[in-house]
């Protein structure tokens, strides 16, 4: 067996090994004694290089027009779209989620790769009319500086990409930290801009642990510009960070998703909703099915046929034909589901189906576990509260949609939100009252589109928002400008109604 390749940091303009010296094993979640590859630990001063190289490239790439920049990220499209499948299958290996969603997920950056591409022509300002004569008032946009970019791995391609392309767009340079578990699409990703022709210090990659990496980078003066995507108890600290720095943040963090389907919902395409929205990507999505609310009238109905479906669902490696349901990440991923399975047990919950970890043939080297239903799950339960990030659907049960969208409320956490009804009554009342950034109708929890803001309220982030127009806002300066050509004094607000 041929050893596994080492790779590197991309640090001012070149491939490099990391200072520290060391490298940590990339391995396959499916058949954990696969190593894939060996990639960078990286230490404090692999970050302060990349920065300073940044810098450098920021002073120059912030002077390009930005069509010229989107030109770049139209060269990214179509070289990702190039290799989709390729990508997909090294995504598959180092994260385990089924072959058609990882070819989604590396569909979900060449949109956002065109529509960057032609934002760059769009990078509105306002005009607007002032309040004295012979004056005009308009924003502009300004880029900020070198942004650093910190991503999970439960879409290693969407979700940098989210982040990288409207930051370069806008004419930011970036540092981007990927999480340890899929540093291979991060390198396929920056080998991408590399190739389009992104001026190789525009785009750093250090590779590492986030409390070493990903910290040095949020504390770096040099870094006015943090965006993170991760868990709400690292997102506090990097927010804790940012905060007393005074640098600009945008943080994307937990959920805890619901789907309600009521007693006039079309049951079997609420069945194909829940399913997809709670066991595809193995339960580990912001945006996950982890709750579903159902209409007394038709819970029984339905809770058999999800947990009949549930129970059919094929696990296996992602790579595999007719897989369903892929590995957890890692070994602590399904040590938190055990958990999290014994305290639903214990908080007087029952397991419908699934429970326990799955280790038939093929998946005894995984870290597989099997799609798990609980019933009788009452609000306030930890198991009805907590984000698990996992393959466990915890079922409530409703009169009604007033107790149904109480429910879904109950949370600390707001990212999506679905329905499945006919009444368009019930429905405008839900996409209304729904406490969520995204609520679904007719349509899983699941199923954001490139070019629409993604992001929840409450404690699942910080009022800003990914991918969409407004992310735009989030990586550009708006400078406002004022010019006077009365060639007199005119005192705003004081000579407003004197000429
Ligand atoms: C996430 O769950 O972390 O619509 C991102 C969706 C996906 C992206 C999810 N396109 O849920």
């Amino acid at each position: 067996m041929t050893s596994p390749r080492t790779f590197q940091n991309f640090i001012a303009g070149s491939w490099v090994a990391p200072s520290t010296g060391d490298h940590f094993a990339n391995r396959n979640p499916a058949r954990w004694s696969e190593v894939l590859g060996r990639f960078p630990s990286s230490g404090p001063d692999d970050v302060a290089r990349a920065v300073a190289s940044a810098r450098e490239g920021f002073a120059r790439w912030s002077r390009t027009p930005a069509p010229l920049r989107g030109e770049v990220l139209k060269r990214v499209g179509d070289l990702l779209s190039a290799r989709k499948g390729e990508i997909a299958a090294v995504m598959t290996r180092e994260m385990g989620k089924v072959l058609a969603e990882t070819a989604g997920d590396v569909q979900e950056g060449i949109d956002t790769a065109y529509y960057a591409a032609v934002e760059g022509r769009r990078l509105f300002g306002n005009t607007v009319p002032s309040e004295l004569r012979n004056k005009w008032a308009m924003t502009y946009r300004r880029p900020i500086g070198v942004a650093g970019l910190i991503t999970p791995f439960n879409f290693p391609m969407a979700i940098p990409t989210w982040k990288a392309f409207p930051a370069l767009v806008c004419g930011n340079a970036v540092v981007f930290k990927p999480a340890e578990d899929v540093p291979h699409t991060a390198t396929i990703l920056v080998e991408i801009l590399l190739e389009a022709g992104l001026p190789p210090d525009v785009i750093q990659l250090v590779h590492g642990r986030g409390e070493v990496v990903g910290k040095a980078l949020v504390e770096h003066p040099d870094v006015p510009v943090i965006s993170f995507t991760g868990s709400t108890a690292t997102g506090s600290l990097v927010g804790g960070t940012c905060g007393r720095l005074h640098k600009r943040l945008s943080l994307e963090m937990g959920g805890k998703n619901a789907q309600i389907v009521m007693d006039d919902a079309d049951l079997d395409l609420a069945l194909e909703g829940v399913l997809w929205g709670a066991f595809g990507t193995t339960g580990q999505r912001c945006t996950a099915t982890s709750r579903l609310i159902v209409h007394a009238k038709v819970h029984d109905r339905f809770v058999q046929m999800v947990c009949a479906a549930a129970g059919k669902l094929t696990l296996g490696d992602g790579l595999a034909a007719g897989t369903d349901v892929g590995p957890l990440i890692h070994e602590d991923a399904r040590k938190k589901v055990e958990e999290y399975v014994a305290i639903g047990r214990s908080e007087g919950a029952t397991v419908a189906v699934g429970g326990t970890i799955a280790d038939g043939p093929g998946l005894a080297d995984g870290w597989f576990f099997r799609p798990t239903v609980f019933t009788g799950v009452t609000p306030g339960m930890r198991i009805e509260q907590e984000e698990i990030f996992g393959p466990v659907l915890s079922v409530v049960k409703v009169n009604d949609l007033d107790e149904a969208i109480a429910v879904n409320n109950g949370v600390k956490y707001g990212l999506s939100s679905s329905l499945y009804t006919r009444d368009v009554r019930g429905a405008f009342q839900a996409m209304t009252d729904l406490d969520n950034g995204i609520t679904y109708i007719n349509a899983p929890t699941i199923g954001a589109e490139a070019h629409l803001p993604f992001g929840g309220v409450k404690q699942t982030g910080n009022g800003h928002r990914e991918g969409g127009w407004e992310v735009y806002d989030f990586y550009s300066e708006t400078k406002v400008l004022y010019v006077d050509y009365s060639g007199k004094l005119q005192r705003a607000q004081i000579d407003t109604h004197g000429g």
